[in-house]
């Protein structure tokens, strides 16, 4: 049974006609309260008497990044600061970070969404949940955390870091839940590992990650390593942060949770609507938001709907895994390439860790790739040949399936920075890349 089974499961038609209704009063609300909006609405002659039906939410315009950063910090604001109980921003890696508000009301429904989603994953009073997302201006530990409190179970408010004492608390106090991104839980399993502790034989069960990009293949590994179930959570700033959406048990892409959210895929190019079931960006405009409401918010997220019922009785809809986000592509030498392809190369290769980096540099007016990847202990204990053959089959691999030519370095293991947070796998080293 969902945390609320009231909206959870709610007939289409109704959960349709109250979206609609959400999305009336938001465009009202903004139009009454936010100058950027009221302007952005009067050129293109809309309002919300316009909205007749949800597929009319194409008429609105979208709002970008960028919108936010010149309003900084607090132009998108619909209520007087004093009315704001709490201010969290993005970690803001390109420029200025961006602001996110939040009325009382807001906060109570973000608890609401976080709670559906650790429901879902099967979190219950009885667990002592870890939650090693950073607390602070990050959306993540504060997010967890209400969630957490909402159901009634135990919080373990560790943050990041402090990585030993993850592993020793985790032994200590049993914790049988741990929250985090999934590039920290593979620094924690090490860890264990270096300490001497064994997760697999702890009662950790279940692990809940997100705010980073993760394959299958990651999921598997962290699965294998320590011995858990692993649980994709989503979310962003701009939208309050994680608990946007969410899987249940049969683990297709993630639930939305619709009557908060109003998700629609679109065409990166051309903005127009994907057909169903299409990848494309995601766009997403908050429907009880207060503080910060937005409308048609272009994420960069790439996924596509999920367009199948599920089994679990939800009728919000699925997305798939976020695969990546549009401003990942890297452009080298004219050859578009995600990272994401790179790393499910590197992942199914035995003689390599799951810890990688990608250096791009400019060697006169080319670009190049440069990839270093952990080797695996054994292949490192080998003579340099062994080295030399798993490099150049790396190589040879990404010739001949991405069309470009990089130089891959395998390097001694535990070498690579680890994460406590965000992985930044990507070191963009050309003066026009630069952040
Ligand atoms: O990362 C909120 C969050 C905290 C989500 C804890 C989940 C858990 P931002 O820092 O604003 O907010 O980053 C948002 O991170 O647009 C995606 O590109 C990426 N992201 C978040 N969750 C996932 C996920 C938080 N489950 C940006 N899978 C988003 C893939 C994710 N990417």
């Amino acid at each position: 049974m969902p945390w609320n089974n009231e909206f959870e499961c709610m007939p289409l038609d109704e959960l349709r006609k109250f979206q609609l209704e959400k999305l009336k009063e938001t465009v009202e609300w903004v139009t009454a309260r936010v100058p950027f909006y009221r302007q952005l609405f009067q050129k293109k002659g809309i309002s919300a008497d316009d909205i007749k039906n949800i597929k009319d939410i194409v008429k609105l315009p979208f709002t970008v990044k960028n919108d936010l950063r010149d309003n900084y910090p607090f132009g998108i604001c619909a209520v007087p600061i004093k009315e704001a109980v709490r201010i969290h921003t993005s970690s803001g890696t390109t420029g200025k970070p961006v602001t996110a508000l939040y009325t009382e009301k807001d906060v109570n429904d973000w608890s609401e969404c976080v709670a559906r989603c650790l429901w879902a994953y099967g979190v219950r009073e009885h667990d002592i949940v870890q939650n090693a997302y950073g607390y602070g201006l990050f959306t993540g530990g504060l997010g967890l955390h209400q969630g957490i409190a909402r159901i009634n179970a135990t919080a373990l408010p560790i943050s990041t870091g402090s990585t030993e004492l993850q592993v020793s608390l985790m032994q200590d106090f049993k914790t049988s839940v741990l929250c985090s991104t999934p590039s920290y839980a593979l620094t924690i399993a090490e860890k264990a590992l270096e300490m001497g502790i064994d997760i697999k034989r702890l009662p950790l069960r279940l692990g809940i990650f997100g705010a980073e990009p993760w394959s299958e293949k990651i999921r598997l590994t962290i699965e294998e390593r320590m011995g858990i179930k692993a649980m994709d959570i989503f979310g962003l700033t701009e939208m309050g942060g994680p608990g946007m959406a969410y899987e249940c048990r049969f683990q297709n892409g993630s639930h939305i949770n619709e009557d908060h959210y109003l998700a629609e895929i679109v065409n990166p190019a051309t903005l127009e609507p994907v057909p169903a079931g299409e990848k494309g960006e995601l766009v997403l405009t908050s429907l009880q938001r207060r503080a910060m409401p937005l409308i048609r918010f272009r994420t960069k997220d790439i996924t596509r709907f999920v367009e199948e019922d599920c089994p679990c009785g939800r009728t919000f809809v699925k997305m798939e895994r976020i695969s990546g986000r549009t401003d990942d592509m890297l452009i080298i030498n004219g050859v578009n390439v995600f990272p994401s392809q790179i790393e499910s190369f590197l992942l199914d290769m035995e003689e390599v860790a799951p810890q990688y980096r990608l250096i791009v540099r400019k060697r006169g007016h080319l670009d190049k790739l440069i990839i270093q990847v952990e080797a695996n202990k054994e292949i490192y204990a080998h003579n340099r040949a062994k080295r030399y053959e798993t490099e150049s089959k790396i190589m040879s691999h990404i010739k001949g399936n991405l069309g470009i030519r990089v130089d891959v370095r395998l390097v001694e293991p535990g070498t690579i920075e680890r994460s406590t947070g965000k992985a930044a796998r990507v070191v963009d080293e050309r003066p026009d890349q630069l952040r």
